[in-house]
């Protein structure tokens, strides 16, 4: 996709704003009870029907036989998977619900791809790996605890609403973490790493939170 010249930097500057200003935040006080069900929608969220797309304004073209997802870093078994290898791994089907930071959210997104659970045992981290750093084709990067990552409900997903993800959504491959706002779901995967220590990534950089829990409101830094 082409763009205006500046067209990414003035993205990149407004949400580095609202960030500074805490745009969306209710300021409400929530217990832990707060956070279960039925309180499915999380705080500041409002639910919409359509799926936006958010990006940083370039979709990366990766021809299917060009595609590769690497595995490197504090693991017993590094890998680079092509699309058949990534294929050949077990199939999972999973529905979960999109919450993100710009305070839209999308009920019963139903996924299916790569269980992180079944990638995790087919490369093994190492009893030192504490964080994984997403890298992405677009060049943009996002981390998060392991144990976020080792979470039941993440997929690597490759079909949305029983056909492929979109190239707009992240196809030929995305990553999905329910329990984190959605900036946290890297699109067009292309290497996870896992290692001792965190390395903040791209919105993580820019003033967005850590740990980006939506029912804790983490929003901002
Ligand atoms: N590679 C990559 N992944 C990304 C982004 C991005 O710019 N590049 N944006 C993030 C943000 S801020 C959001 S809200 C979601 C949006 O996903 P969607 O466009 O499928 O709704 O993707 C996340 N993953
Ligand atoms: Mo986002």
């Amino acid at each position: 996709m082409t763009q205006p010249a500046g067209m990414k930097e003035k993205l990149i500057a407004t949400k580095e704003r609202w960030a500074t200003e805490g745009r969306g935040l209710t300021g409400a006080v929530r217990s832990a009870a707060d956070r279960l069900p039925p309180n499915r929608l999380p705080p500041g969220q409002r639910l919409v029907s359509n799926w936006p797309v958010l990006d940083l304004g370039v979709t990366p073209t990766v021809a299917p036989d060009r595609w590769a997802l690497e595995i490197a870093g504090l693991v017993r078994r590094p890998a680079r998977f092509d699309l058949t290898a990534f294929q050949a791994l077990p199939l999972s089907t999973m529905r979960s619900d999109i919450h993100c930071v710009t305070s839209w959210s999308r009920y019963d997104n139903d996924w299916q791809g790569v269980s992180a659970k079944d990638l995790l045992a087919d490369v093994e981290p190492l009893k030192s790996a504490r964080f994984v750093l997403f890298e992405s084709y677009d060049g943009y990067t996002t981390n998060l605890p392991l144990g976020s990552f080792a979470a039941e409900d993440v997929l690597l997903a490759t079909h949305w609403q029983g056909a492929p993800l979109a190239a707009e959504h992240g196809g030929p491959m995305r990553v999905v973490v329910p329990k984190h706002y959605f900036w946290k779901s890297a699109k067009w995967v292309n290497r996870i790493v896992f290692a001792a220590e965190d390395k903040p990534g791209f919105w993580e950089m820019r003033g967005y939170h850590n740990f980006a829990d939506p029912w804790a409101e983490e929003r901002y830094s």
